[in-house]
């Protein structure tokens, strides 16, 4: 077997963004287009001889080809071993517990996420740190500059590795460790969570639907809460994972996840309703009757932590993304722990828990997760939510009302305008940053601001600064309007336009939601003129 060195061009646009490279897959299947970006994860790391990676991804189309390539690719450079799951799969979050277990020097992710996948959708590749989390902006920019320069890659020039079969092999003098995607996940999850009492309530005649959404999530579900919790058998539905998701849009949000949502709103909605997404980093929460918004869910988890074995002394502190609710700020100033607001990406969660300054973290973009890895991580915040029901035999519906009541409701939402113009996008959010200055004391929507700004994070670790991180408009009184460019989306521009309004009176707290946000609609739309310059008259999606 020999390495090979093939002579290359860069490519544009190789830039990740918020979670790695997403391309269309048209794109990454390109001569030299996924190897270009391989080899300079190995010039942005420091190289990669010696070094034990972790390898899987989420299964949609490419995964099993472009997994060949990055094994070929790592021996070629002189790496020690790769461990791959089995058929070249993992979810995110079992990879980055697998990247911290085996203590390992980082690991490759094929995924796009929640974007749908096949020959005609997205594929996407990130690089996750010894930590188990997604890489630094610092790693990610050296990635970048590489790819600008490339003249040349090595690969091995060998047999393919069967993947199906767990167990050691070897490609060229590199180590190949096939293992068992599940197991090691699971086992952690039997750590943090009170399995017992979950497997009461289920024996109790519980009922849940976990949507797996066709997505990677569904052979740990079935495993874990069929196998071990002892879920009736057809708990978890969709629960084959495809090359293309069975062309549905892996995104667990009401829109995307809408049967599971007809089910959750009907006359035979079971207890529980969930869905993950498409590598099992995110998650969606439903009572019956009873939708949970990603906000809420971090707050209400944070609030009822102790009960969950893994965290019964108590949180460190709450960390959420700045575009999240403030819901749980408030929780955390109840617990007498800090609160921190950080820009959009799991990335910077990092710092703050290998610090042990945050335990959970969330997301507005249904992404919870905590200490025990470093990604968010959407079955364990089902379990999460199952734990407390357990604990104080509560209904979800039950348990939102209660949360409000006490801590009051941040009524919230986030209007998408996706696959818009690019430089239209661009104008709309450099129109809007110029008009900041001015903006105190003015009126739009019959609401008077109080402050505008553009989000910039500076890390209380190690103090980095992160600017442009989306314009925040602040009302009197507590309502809150955020705009931002998705960094994730593969086609044109998606404009987010995140929607906030705080009510503690106890008379206003069931109200419906964009009701309740109307006129913080009717400011983003003065301010931003969206549908003038988008020409959409709504949203492509309202989470
Ligand atoms: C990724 C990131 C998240 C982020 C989300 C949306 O999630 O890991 O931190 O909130 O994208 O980002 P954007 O608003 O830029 O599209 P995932 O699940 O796609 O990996």
């Amino acid at each position: 077997m020999t390495v090979q060195t093939i002579k290359t061009t860069p490519f544009d646009g190789q830039k990740p963004g918020t979670s790695g490279l997403r391309k269309q897959t048209s794109t990454f299947v390109e001569p030299n287009y996924l190897e270009n970006f391989v080899a300079s994860i190995w010039v942005g790391i420091g190289g990669v001889t010696g070094k034990t990676l972790v390898l899987g991804g989420d299964g949609r189309y490419y995964n099993k080809e472009a997994s060949q390539i990055v094994m070929k690719m790592a021996a070629a450079s002189g790496a020690t071993k790769v461990i791959v799951g089995q058929d070249g799969l993992l979810s995110t979050p079992a990879a980055s517990h697998m990247i911290r277990k085996r203590k390992t020097d980082g690991g490759v992710i094929l995924s796009a996420s929640h974007n749908p996948g096949g020959p005609k959708a997205d594929f996407g590749i990130k690089f996750n740190m010894p930590n188990g989390g997604p890489a630094p902006e610092s790693i990610t920019n050296a990635i970048f500059e590489n790819t600008k320069v490339i003249s040349e890659y090595d690969i091995l020039d060998a047999p393919d590795v069967d993947l199906s079969v767990i167990g050691l092999s070897k490609m060229g003098d590199m180590v190949v460790e096939v293992v068992d995607p599940v197991v090691d996940y699971a086992a952690l999850m039997e750590e943090i969570f009170d399995f017992a009492a979950i497997k009461d309530m289920f024996a109790g005649g519980f009922t849940l639907c976990f949507d797996a959404m066709h997505a990677i999530t569904g052979p740990y579900a079935t495993e874990i809460l069929e196998k071990r919790l002892s879920a009736p058998e057809g708990s978890v539905i969709n629960g084959i994972p495809l090359p293309d998701f069975g062309e549905g849009h892996p995104d667990p949000n009401p829109t995307w996840a809408k049967p599971l949502m007809d089910l959750m709103m009907g006359p035979d909605a079971p207890d529980f309703g969930a869905a993950s997404d498409g590598d099992g980093d995110r998650n969606m929460i439903v009572g019956k009757g009873a939708y949970v918004t990603p906000s809420d869910s971090l707050a209400m988890l944070a609030a009822n932590a102790t009960l969950v074995p893994a965290y019964k002394d108590g949180l460190a502190g709450i960390a959420r993304s700045m575009p999240t609710s403030g819901a749980s700020d408030r929780v955390a100033e109840a617990l007498g722990v800090p609160a921190f607001a950080t820009p959009t990406g799991w990335k910077f969660f990092g710092n703050l828990l290998d610090a042990g300054k945050a335990t959970i973290c969330g997301e507005e973009s249904a992404g919870t997760g905590s200490n025990h890895v470093r990604e968010k991580d959407g079955l364990w915040a089902v379990l999460f939510w199952l734990n407390i029901l357990a604990a104080r035999k509560t209904s979800v519906q039950d348990l939102m009302v209660d949360h409000w009541s006490k801590y009051g409701r941040n009524y919230y939402s986030r209007h998408d305008y996706e696959a818009i113009d690019k430089p239209m996008a661009e104008k709309l959010m450099d129109d809007l940053r110029g008009k900041l200055a001015d903006l105190g004391g003015t009126v739009a929507g019959g609401l008077t601001i109080e402050s505008a700004d553009d989000f910039a994070y500076d890390d209380p670790v190690d103090g980095s600064r992160t600017e442009k991180q989306g314009i925040r408009v602040l009302f009197k009184g507590g309502d809150r309007l955020v705009l931002r460019l998705s960094g994730t989306g593969t086609v044109g521009a998606t404009l987010r336009v995140y929607l906030e309004k705080v009510v503690t009176d106890p008379n206003g707290l069931d109200m419906d939601p964009q009701e309740a946000l109307a006129p913080v609609i009717a400011a983003a739309e003065e301010l931003a003129e969206i549908s003038t310059r988008t020409g959409r008259t709504a949203p492509d999606v309202i989470t």
